[in-house]
């Protein structure tokens, strides 16, 4: 808060008989530590929010109860009649509360809290930029100027969802690739959604960025702790919206660099991989992974689907649906006569990268890369009862990639 904010505030709360405490020490029930300007304006509004009401609820309480306790009168006793305000007194008692009131919200409150929204919609002047999309049900996190691109998704044991292990202390806000952010250096973040709204809120920052399909929404960050944040989606975006936690990990901006040449790395040796040729054991052990990564969410790790909703991947499997969603699957060629069937490889492939436009079924171009998609098929194709022998490499998925 600027000393002329200050000059404002302080009288009113002092006047008010109550001698301001710090509300935002960190006690277990209150926000976060702040860690960005923006958290920090935003809770900072908060706290003298709270200290005037607190002062204003308790005086009223205080003048209420002793007048009831002053003022009680026998049983029997006629009412007062009064129906308005009609001596100057009695008038001067209803303007003064509601101007100090008025005062209150709009300039105690109302300065604070709008150059806290305009601060918030200023990335002006920012170094970085990086891009947020949410999908159902988990970020993917790119940076555009240094070639970085991937998936974050919860990490926490699915034996711990289930009940059949203890919960591990970051039980469901895990995950197993952190966005990592320099600190002391203002972040642009760039979110959006691939399919419904979702919303990228970490409380320490102060950022709550609803994310919506087909836009792009700007907000801004400027970490002055290293450390690890935890936030989670903060708009119901389906069955899986508790299970799309966010986790930030700020670094020194030395340890930035060193994480950043080891996903470039990372990143050089996963295009090197697309033009080896694979051995079916490889890529079924790596479809795998991806299958219950990616999949197994809709499809479930059984791959037996849900009835009427998410159809089974095991061949000769029945699925009961809508006949309109029943004949669209047969035309792609992956049911027939009531069953479910494993359609042409290359409508396999189509289908994974593209996804299936206006159903649930989401596109993964953007997301897994040729190896994971080509490893997804073949495991497919080759489990879950179905036997089609079909081994589909890395290459076929990148020659499918650039037909589109
Ligand atoms: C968000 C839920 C969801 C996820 C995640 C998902 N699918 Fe689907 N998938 C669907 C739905 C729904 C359909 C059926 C769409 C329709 O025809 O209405 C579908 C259809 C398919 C089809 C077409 C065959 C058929 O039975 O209709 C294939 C193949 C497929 N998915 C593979 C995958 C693979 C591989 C993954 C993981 C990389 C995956 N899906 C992830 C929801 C999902
Ligand atoms: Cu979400």
């Amino acid at each position: 808060m600027t000393p002329f904010k200050r000059l404002i505030a302080w009288p009113v709360v002092a006047a008010a008989g109550f001698f301001p405490v710090p509300v935002s020490a960190s006690y277990p029930w209150n926000f976060p530590a702040p860690v960005t300007p923006i958290a920090r304006e935003t809770l900072h509004v908060h706290d003298i929010f709270l200290e005037i009401i607190v002062t204003i609820f308790l005086l009223v309480l205080s003048v209420f109860l002793y007048s009831i306790f002053r003022h009680r009168k026998s049983r029997g006793y006629p009412a007062a009649k009064f129906t308005k305000p009609r001596t100057p007194l009695q008038w001067a008692l209803i303007s003064i509360p509601f101007l100090i009131l008025t005062f209150i919200d709009y300039v105690i409150l109302g300065v604070p809290a709008y150059h806290a929204v305009l601060a918030l919609a200023n990335t002006h002047n920012s170094r970085m930029v990086v891009r947020i999309t949410g999908s159902q049900w988990k970020w993917q996190y790119a940076y555009p100027g240094l070639g970085i691109k991937y998936i974050s998704r919860l990490s926490t044991p699915e034996d711990q969802i289930d009940n059949e292990d203890p919960k591990g202390p970051h039980f469901l806000r895990q995950v197993n690739h952190p966005l990592v952010l320099p600190v002391n250096e203002k972040i642009r973040l760039l979110v959006t959604s691939d399919d419904v709204l979702h919303s990228w809120w970490v409380p320490a920052f102060g950022v709550k960025q609803t994310a919506v399909p087909g836009f792009l929404r700007s907000t801004w960050v400027n970490i002055d702790k290293p450390g690890v944040y935890r936030g989670q989606c903060a708009s119901l975006c389906g069955i899986g919206h508790a299970f799309m936690p966010i986790v930030v990990v700020a670094k020194s901006q030395a340890g930035f660099q060193r994480w950043v040449a080891k996903e470039q790395t990372a990143e050089a040796e996963q295009v090197a991989e697309t033009s080896v040729t694979m051995t079916k054991a490889a890529l079924l052990a790596h479809g795998q992974k991806v299958f219950q990564n990616n999949c197994s969410v809709c499809h479930q790790a059984t791959g037996l689907g849900i009835p009427g909703t998410f159809p089974p991947i095991a061949a000769g499997h029945p699925f009961q649906a809508a006949p309109q969603m029943t004949q669209a699957i047969q035309k792609r060629g992956f049911y027939k006569n009531g069953v479910i069937v494993i359609g042409p490889v290359a409508n396999h492939i189509r289908i994974v990268l593209h996804g299936i436009p206006g159903t649930p079924m989401p596109a993964f171009a953007s997301q897994l890369s040729d190896v994971d998609i080509a490893a997804v098929i073949t495991y497919e194709r080759n489990s879950f009862g179905n036997h089609t022998g079909d081994v589909v490499q890395p290459e076929e998925v990148r020659n499918a990639r650039q037909e589109h």
